[in-house]
Formats: structure tokens, C-alpha cells, sequence
């Protein structure tokens, strides 16, 4: 007899057992949102404090060993592999705690959200790699993140003086070094603008120190605690790197 539960015939696709894993989800159409917001350009601190906020939200409720995020895309290293592999379970719970995070605090912080034409969503997708290759995958998020800083300044100082399409026609040919020096003449030095634009943000655990009170002693007491810890200044990535992230214990 037929059951329509054979029509689902892709709840049955796994992770590869022996790889790590990377969730990447990456806003949909947030080129629109941030105009909605009025997000300030090329950066706009409060956006970036509710995608780190957002991460936390995902490191509580996922323990993952390290979540990185820059513009609107949240990578998320896996330490365990939630939902026995599943890979569409995985994507959609992740899209989805992602998409209600993001609203929830973006209601809570009060910008501009009267003027959302809609909901808002994240996509999201699964990377299953080899130990050797997590390392190289953050470094390639990070260098687009510093491709995105150099451009989204160049793009943004010369829309200050030109029109969208003489911007987009002045910067077609440039190299690196060329927005690098078209920046400095314009006063902005690409190398020295904040951490967290040009290496985006972490967030791992760390130890910290908690203060609390002992009854019995009648005195406060100091512990250490594991703690999600936001890092905005994070290094370039390296092995050593993530050789010192703790994983749950
Ligand atoms: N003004 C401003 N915009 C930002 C900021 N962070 C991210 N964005 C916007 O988010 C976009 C992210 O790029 P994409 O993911 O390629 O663009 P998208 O519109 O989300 O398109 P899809 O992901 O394909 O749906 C950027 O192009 C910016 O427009 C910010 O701090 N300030
Ligand atoms: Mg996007």
C-alpha cells in the first residue's frame, strides 16, 4: 500500500558522520532591509550588536564551538551535530531560530521597524568538512569579509561625490591597492578602521570570572565561569586560533 510519507524523500539525507560541520545562514534581501532601517553606511554598529546578539542566542541554544559573523551571515562551527544529521531538519531549524531571533531583538532595539514592507528571512546551508578544511573555510569568510570593507567603503565615500552608475563606472577597473589609495587621498586610512569591520565578530567560550556571595562565609566569593564571550577584535584566523577554542565540557 502506498504511504504518503514515502513522498518525503528527502528526510532521509544525513551529514557524512566523520565531517565537521559548518551551518552558514545569510539574510534574504537585506540590501532592502538596511534601507528600510536606514542602516548607516558602509557600517552600522547597532546592526552588527543585534548579529552578535543573534549569536548568542544560537551559541545558547546549540553549543556550537565558535560562531563568526560579518554583514548579514552567521557561520556556526558545530561541536555536536544536532537532529541525529538530518540535513533538512538542520537547515530549517537553523533558518528559522535565525530569522525569529533576528526579529525579536530587532524589535527589542527599537530601529526603524515600522517601515519593514514584511517579514524577514535567513536562508541556510550545511558544510560538511575535513578538520584540515575548517581552518582554510573561516580564513576565506574572513577575507571576504575585508573584500566587503575595502569595497563597501570605496563605494560608499565615492557615492558621496557621484552618481550610482559614474561610482559603479569609476570603480569597475580598480585593483586593491587603487581603493586603498583613493580611500587615503579621501582621508580614510582602510587599515585602521575598527576590528570588527575589516575581521568581522566571534563568539566562543571563554573563562570569566563571576562574583557571588557565600552565605555560609558571610563573604564574596570569586568563580570561574564558561561564558559566551563576543570578541570584536577578533585576529586574523590560524590554526593556534582554533587549536584554543574551548568545546563544551
Ligand atoms: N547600510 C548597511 N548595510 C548593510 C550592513 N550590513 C549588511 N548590509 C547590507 O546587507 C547586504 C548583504 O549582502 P547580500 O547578502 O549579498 O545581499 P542581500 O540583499 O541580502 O541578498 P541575498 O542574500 O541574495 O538575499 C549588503 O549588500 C548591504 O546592503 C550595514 O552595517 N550597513
Ligand atoms: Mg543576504
Amino acid at each position: 500500500m502506498f504511504k504518503m510519507k514515502e513522498c518525503e524523500i528527502y528526510s532521509n539525507l544525513k551529514i557524512p558522520c566523520s565531517s565537521k560541520v559548518v551551518i552558514r545562514a545569510d539574510g534574504r534581501n537585506f540590501q532592502r532591509l538596511a534601507k528600510e532601517l536606514d542602516l548607516k553606511k558602509p557600517y552600522d554598529k547597532t546592526f552588527s550588536t543585534l548579529m552578535a546578539s543573534v549569536g548568542v542566542d544560537v551559541f545558547q541554544e546549540f553549543s556550537p564551538i565558535m560562531v563568526y559573523t560579518f554583514s548579514d551571515e552567521i557561520n556556526i562551527l558545530l561541536g555536536e551535530i544536532p537532529f541525529a544529521g538530518r540535513v533538512e531538519k538542520i537547515d530549517s531549524v537553523f533558518a528559522g531560530f535565525i530569522s525569529s531571533s533576528f526579529t525579536q531583538k530587532l524589535m527589542m532595539k527599537n530601529l526603524d521597524s515600522d517601515e519593514l514592507s514584511g517579514p524577514l528571512s535567513f536562508d541556510s546551508r550545511i558544510i560538511p568538512l575535513s578538520s584540515e578544511m575548517v581552518v582554510k573555510y573561516f580564513q576565506e569568510r574572513q577575507s571576504e569579509a575585508w573584500r566587503n570593507c575595502l569595497n563597501g567603503y570605496a563605494y560608499w565615500t565615492l557615492r558621496k561625490e557621484h552618481s550610482y552608475q559614474k561610482t559603479v563606472q569609476i570603480l569597475r577597473k580598480q585593483k586593491s591597492k587603487d581603493l586603498h589609495d583613493l580611500l587615503f587621498k579621501r582621508g580614510i586610512n582602510i587599515n585602521e578602521v575598527p576590528s570588527w569591520q575589516r575581521r568581522g565578530l566571534g563568539i566562543y567560550r571563554r573563562d570569566v570570572e563571576v562574583e557571588g556571595y557565600n552565605p555560609l562565609k558571610e563573604k564574596k566569593v570569586v568563580s570561574i565561569r564558561e561564558k559566551a564571550f563576543v570578541d570584536w577584535e577578533l585576529p586574523l584566523f590560524d590554526p593556534e586560533f582554533f587549536k584554543g577554542l574551548k568545546k563544551l565540557k
